[in-house]
């Protein structure tokens, strides 16, 4: 199997790699460059028409693309320690989080991301400012929530760690190298986020 990878900051390629060093996983990599188009160029597409990274090509050929749905491919051989969830409510809550964090947060970071920064007016075709701007309240309001779960347990769908805060972990890097700063109000975010930083695989 060969994993197609990204350098940081890009989010969704380093949450793989989190992932497998939480399992002591590791996996043939190849780095390419979304800056210089690696990812667009004929040879990948024709190989990965999604054109997006990260992705697992397996032995027979086929490409798993989708974060989640390589970490789910991983986590089929090898789920201990489970990062999952361990029995139907806690899958559902990893489940209903990570969700959230794609869905709320990373689309707004997405959207700021592509719609406000200088690093991508030259690759996207036109940059609706006042839309991407329209975001940043929409990543407050998701930070406040999550903050309010971390109220209540250690980790963001419970007390174990798992892939919901290694998504909302990538996320929030990324947000913070696009200058989204996690809220001053957010204290159990804050100390999620020092907490989560502080594990070896936040390295990776
Ligand atoms: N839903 C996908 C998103 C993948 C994605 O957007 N990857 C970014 C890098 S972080 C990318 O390839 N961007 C370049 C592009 O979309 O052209 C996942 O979870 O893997």
């Amino acid at each position: 199997m060969l994993l197609y990878d990204a350098p940081m900051p890009a989010p969704n390629p380093r949450r793989v790699r989190i992932y497998l060093a939480e399992k002591g996983l590791t996996v043939p990599m190849q780095s390419l460059s979304i800056m210089a188009g690696e990812h667009k160029g004929a040879d990948f597409v024709a190989k990965y028409p999604a054109g997006q990274l990260p992705v697992l090509e397996l032995d027979d050929g086929r490409m798993i693309g989708e974060t989640i749905a390589i970490c789910r491919y991983f986590e089929a051989f090898y789920p201990e320690p489970p990062l999952f969830g361990t029995e139907p409510a806690s899958m559902a809550e990893v489940e209903m989080w990570t969700r959230r964090v794609e869905l709320t947060y990373g689309a707004a970071i997405r959207n700021i991301w592509i719609h406000t920064h200088p690093l991508t007016a030259r690759v996207v075709k036109q940059q609706y400012t006042e839309f991407g701007e329209s975001n940043r309240p929409l990543a407050h309001a998701a930070m406040m929530t999550f903050d309010a779960a971390l109220r209540k347990t250690a980790f963001l769908a419970g007390d174990a760690f798992s892939m919901a805060d290694i998504a909302l972990l990538s996320t929030m890097d990324f947000g913070l190298f696009i200058g989204v700063p996690i809220p001053e109000e957010a204290d159990a975010l804050k100390a999620w986020h020092q907490r989560v930083s502080a594990r070896p695989s936040a390295s990776a």
